[in-house]
């Protein structure tokens, strides 16, 4: 095995909740390596690129929209199977179903809206994560 890098999105609502430094903490806590890291406002097209996959469903433009409607923080970060362990971190997509302990499960829940909001992302794999940095950190990728 080596170090993987993993492309992390700390979404806006975790920012507009103040849970950055919760969740920075569970992600070095764990032995994980910030390699990068940046605040700011997704433009159209970083979103459009990074949910390639998921345009067309009916979630998609509340998606879009959730994503862009205020600040996000974007991390880079490395470890040994850094990217199953994030998601591992992060627990299921949806907070009612994600377990305690977990970002999702502790932090996050459902509200009535047409979009998940679920605090973070993480890269689902090398591909992904190799894509995804690409986007959010061009000079780097
Ligand atoms: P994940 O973020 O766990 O990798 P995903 O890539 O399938 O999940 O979806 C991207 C985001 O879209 C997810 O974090 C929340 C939202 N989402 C996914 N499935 C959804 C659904 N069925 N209804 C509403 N929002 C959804
Ligand atoms: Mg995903």
């Amino acid at each position: 095995m080596t170090a993987q890098r993993t492309l992390v999105l700390l979404k806006p609502d975790a920012v507009q909740r103040g849970l950055r430094g919760e969740i920075i903490r569970r992600l070095e806590t764990k032995g994980y390596e910030i390699l990068a890291l940046a605040q700011r406002t997704a433009t159209s097209e970083e979103l459009t690129a990074h949910y390639a996959e998921h345009e067309g469903k009916p979630f998609y433009p509340g998606l879009v929209e959730y994503m862009g409607a205020g600040p996000l923080v974007a991390i880079i970060a490395e470890g040994e199977s850094v990217i199953a362990g994030f998601r591992s971190l992060a627990g299921a997509t949806n907070p009612t179903e994600a377990m305690p302990g977990t970002i999702r499960g502790d932090l996050a829940r459902e509200w009535d809206l047409p979009v998940i909001q679920n605090l973070v992302h993480g890269s689902d794999s090398e591909e992904s994560a190799a894509r995804e940095i690409g986007i959010w950190f061009p000079e780097l990728g």
